[in-house]
């Protein structure tokens, strides 16, 4: 196992589509354990592929709170087919926009179909804060990130803000 490095804005490979897995195999689904590994240590309930570097649409997940069992899950080439016209607002964060948060309106439920580490398909009902985070790293295969929902002087803050703290840990 291994901790990866994780990449923050403005890294313009945050802005990038990811692309689908042809092929869950050993290799594949070691890396996963390396995201999964990755998001404990940082620590994160989700992580995108595209923020250890990789244009790959596979998703890790651990919503388990803490104290308690882990239970992770791994969400592979996954795909929203259903969204609920109920609202939801999640005070959101980012590993790749790190310590800053914001209000982030997204559809309170939602169906996901996806394969899972062994490759097999699966389509699930989710609501509360699995669907929230679902959605949010749904969005980073898509090269969205939260802050692209605020507008564009409070995008620019809260880049600002990522790249003096990025700088001061480089010291
Ligand atoms: O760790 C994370 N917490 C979080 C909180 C609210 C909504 C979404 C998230 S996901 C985030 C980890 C991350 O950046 N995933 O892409
Ligand atoms: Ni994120």
């Amino acid at each position: 196992m291994a901790i990866l490095p994780i990449i923050t804005v403005p890294d313009p490979l945050l802005k990038k589509k990811s692309k689908p897995v042809d092929k869950v195999d050993d290799k594949l689904r070691t890396f996963m354990d390396d995201m999964l590994e990755t998001m404990y240590d940082a620590p994160g309930i989700g992580l995108a592929a595209v923020q250890v570097g990789k244009l790959w649409r596979i998703l890790v997940m651990d919503l388990a709170p803490d104290g308690e069992d882990p239970d992770p899950k791994y969400y592979i080439n996954p795909e929203i087919t259903w969204t609920s016209e109920e609202m939801n607002i999640y005070n959101e964060g980012c590993l790749s926009i790190p310590e800053q948060y914001a209000d982030i309106e997204r559809p309170a439920e939602c169906k996901v179909k996806f394969l899972d580490y062994n490759g097999e398909e699966n389509e699930i009902h989710v609501e509360g804060l699995l669907a929230t985070c679902i959605q949010h790293e749904m969005d980073h295969l898509e090269g969205i990130v939260f802050i692209d929902y605020l507008s564009k002087i409070k995008r620019g803050i809260y880049v600002r803000k990522v790249k003096k703290l990025v700088k001061e840990k480089e010291e």
